[in-house]
């Protein structure tokens, strides 16, 4: 239904804006790119925009020359924001008198409500595979070639190389359509899982001595320090995903990770990962924190030790409900 509005605007619209959230991932800023490529391909103009330019770790996506770092001043039929669940994700836009009405294009169950338009599909794997909808709806199937390994590296890297839950037929249906048209699997997959720094690495050899199971092996849980961070020579965004590695441990049901951000004095980060049949989200919700059923996350104003001990509990709290 909003998908009908949007391409009505897209028919009739001219120039578009396509960005996404800030600190983009892999269905962020492929997501992006995909849709232009597919507005190219229907005769429109569009300009990627992502705060901050390409992060290093996404340098492998096709097209992302196109992305500039500041938008244009000069007005826009609509801007697309892709992948964004919640508002203080958004990147800093000029007024809707450049940017035209706004439409968000997700696939999250949660979501703020904002924009004017949503385009939330949350039976899609991910933003990218919504793309692909728009794209098929345009007329455009197989979706042209430069859209193609953007949407690809989204949906693989939204799927965990079509391994999550999210992943059905219809997802390597689509998965087919994008390596028909030529898109090489293990650049994108090397890009997404492999290629570690060796500060990446090191933290991760951190974060395995660290990691301690409690409650007869239920509950992983491991505390990242400054020192273990400067020892590792690991920046704070390569944490993202080390609360993973307590949720491989066969029994796990809950992983934490605990760390305290750089120039944050006093404050600690909490990752939160369940495994089949638990439910992290409450949890979070109990620290003041939020997210998904298997994926969560909150912020304490704590001492490491004290924060430990109080995610504990609530993960306690959580495991003893019925
Ligand atoms: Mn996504």
């Amino acid at each position: 239904m909003s998908r009908a509005v949007a391409l009505d605007l897209i028919r009739r619209g001219k120039r578009f804006l396509v960005t996404c959230h800030v600190r983009p991932d892999s269905d962020a800023l492929g997501s992006a790119i995909g849709l232009a490529a597919v507005l190219d391909a229907i005769g429109k103009e569009a300009v990627v925009f992502s705060d901050g330019g390409v992060p290093p770790l996404l340098q492998f996506l096709e097209g992302k020359e196109r992305v500039v770092d500041r938008v244009p001043q000069d007005p826009f039929d609509a801007t697309f924001i892709m992948d964004a669940a919640a508002k203080e994700l958004i990147p800093d836009l000029p007024g809707k008198d450049v940017t035209g009405p706004v439409i968000i294009v997700d696939h999250h169950a949660a979501h703020d409500g904002f924009g004017d338009i949503t385009v939330r599909e949350v039976d899609a794997c991910a933003t990218g595979e919504v793309v692909l909808r728009i794209a098929h709806d345009l007329g455009q199937n197989p979706v042209p070639r430069p859209a193609a390994q953007p949407i690809y590296a989204a949906i693989v890297a939204d799927t965990g190389g079509f391994r999550y839950s999210g992943t059905k037929a219809v997802t390597h249906q689509l998965a087919a359509e994008l390596l028909a048209q030529g898109v090489d699997p293990w650049n994108v997959a090397s890009n997404l899982f492999e290629r570690w720094s060796v500060a990446r690495m090191s933290l991760l050899g951190e974060v395995l001595r660290a990691m301690q199971v409690e409650d007869g092996g239920r509950i992983a849980i491991v505390c990242v320090d400054r020192s273990m961070m400067s020892r590792s020579g690991a920046t704070d965004d390569l944490i993202e995903g080390m609360v993973n590695y307590g949720r491989m441990l066969d029994g796990v049901r809950i992983a934490a990770l605990l760390w305290q951000p750089l120039g944050r004095d006093g404050e600690v980060k909490v990752s939160l990962r369940a495994g089949e049949n638990a439910d992290v989200s409450r949890v979070a919700v109990a620290l003041g924190g939020g997210g998904h059923r298997s994926a969560a996350g909150a912020s304490l104003r704590a001492t490491l030790d004290d924060a430990r001990a109080r995610v504990l509990d609530a993960i306690r709290a959580q495991l003893a409900r019925p």
